[in-house]
């Protein structure tokens, strides 16, 4: 296995069906990346012990989605230089706006980039991750601009067909 550049975190395995999404983008782009469940609150020592040695181990980049009380992010921010992206998941009591504040609401001084709640999040998150290291990776960055080319085509194929279906 490839040495991770990224490394998905996330606080559950009910967190699992949201953050698989990161994950895929990452996969597509061929970005290795290593997947782990750790919580900020049920194994604390290893999410801190997990940013604490990313740097060493070549990580150029933390994703970390979590739901409720959605501490990780900032947890791990608070151990490593390295970008700390947060996703919030969605919660069925608050719909996700807990998990937002939680990781959004940092204090100054520790920064986390926080995405939107729930699957677009995710997916934004690890896109944010390849805009990172497109910045040192050519190839990388060419082939994320080629991707927002197709994502137009499909938006200006979709319009075509709307106006079409409009115009008769
Ligand atoms: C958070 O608590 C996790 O990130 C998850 O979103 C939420 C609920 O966890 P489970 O009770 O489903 O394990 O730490």
């Amino acid at each position: 296995m490839k040495k991770p550049k990224v490394i998905v975190v996330m606080g559950s395995d009910s967190d699992l069906p949201v953050m698989e999404e990161a994950a895929k983008v990452l996969k597509d782009f061929k970005v290795p990346c290593q997947v782990r469940i750790l919580s900020a609150h049920r194994t604390p020592k290893e999410a801190k012990d997990l940013a604490e040695n990313a740097e060493s181990r070549g990580v150029k980049v933390v994703i970390a989605g979590a739901g409720g009380a959605a501490h990780l992010a900032g947890v791990l921010a608070s151990q490593t230089t390295l970008p700390v992206i947060g996703v919030p998941m969605e919660t069925k009591s608050l719909k996700g706006l807990d998990s937002l504040l939680s990781t959004v609401q940092m204090p100054s001084g520790i920064p986390v980039a926080t995405v939107a709640i729930g699957k677009a999040g995710a997916k934004n998150a690890a896109l944010l991750a390849v805009q990172i290291l497109g910045l040192q990776d050519k190839a990388l960055s060419s082939k994320l601009k080629s991707h927002r080319k197709k994502q137009a085509n499909a938006v200006k194929l979709k319009d075509k067909k709307c106006r079409l279906k409009f115009s008769k």
